[in-house]
């Protein structure tokens, strides 16, 4: 068993940030649990487009408010905190950020660290990964 802090992982190398999002990974593939957890924070005003085309991922909103849309069905969902949605299906999809988005976000496969998205919004594995 071990204990992580968020206030302790903020600014570390556990914390990634990018331009519309900053996620502090607290659990990573090298803890061997076979998912990744985040504490993700998406800015207000801000659109993420995303693709994650070898993962999935469940997202439990804590706090703020935000608007995600299924760009194969156009399905616009509000997520408010109590919210969860799943990328089930590498849903290709976008966040509109209403209010600063602070969420608990599960990948599977877990991330390794420093992921950002690339030009379609999706993390790349690693040849071991792929098979
Ligand atoms: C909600 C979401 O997908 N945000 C993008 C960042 C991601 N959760 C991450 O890399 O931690």
């Amino acid at each position: 068993m071990f204990v992580r802090k968020l206030s302790e992982a903020r600014d570390t190398a556990r914390h990634t940030k990018s331009r519309t999002w900053d996620s502090v990974r607290l659990l990573l593939a090298n803890d061997g649990m076979g998912f990744s957890f985040h504490i993700t924070t998406l800015y207000a005003g801000t659109e993420t487009h995303m693709w994650y085309k070898h993962h999935f991922e469940s997202v439990y909103c804590i706090s703020g408010s935000a608007e995600i849309e299924d760009k194969a069905t156009g399905e616009r969902h509000l997520i408010e905190p109590g919210s969860m949605y799943a990328l089930n299906a590498n849903d290709q999809h976008v966040l509109r950020i209403k209010e600063d988005f602070v969420c608990a976000c599960v990948f599977n496969p877990p991330l390794k660290g420093t992921e950002v998205h690339d030009q379609d919004g999706a993390y790349t594995l690693d040849a071991e990964e792929v098979g």
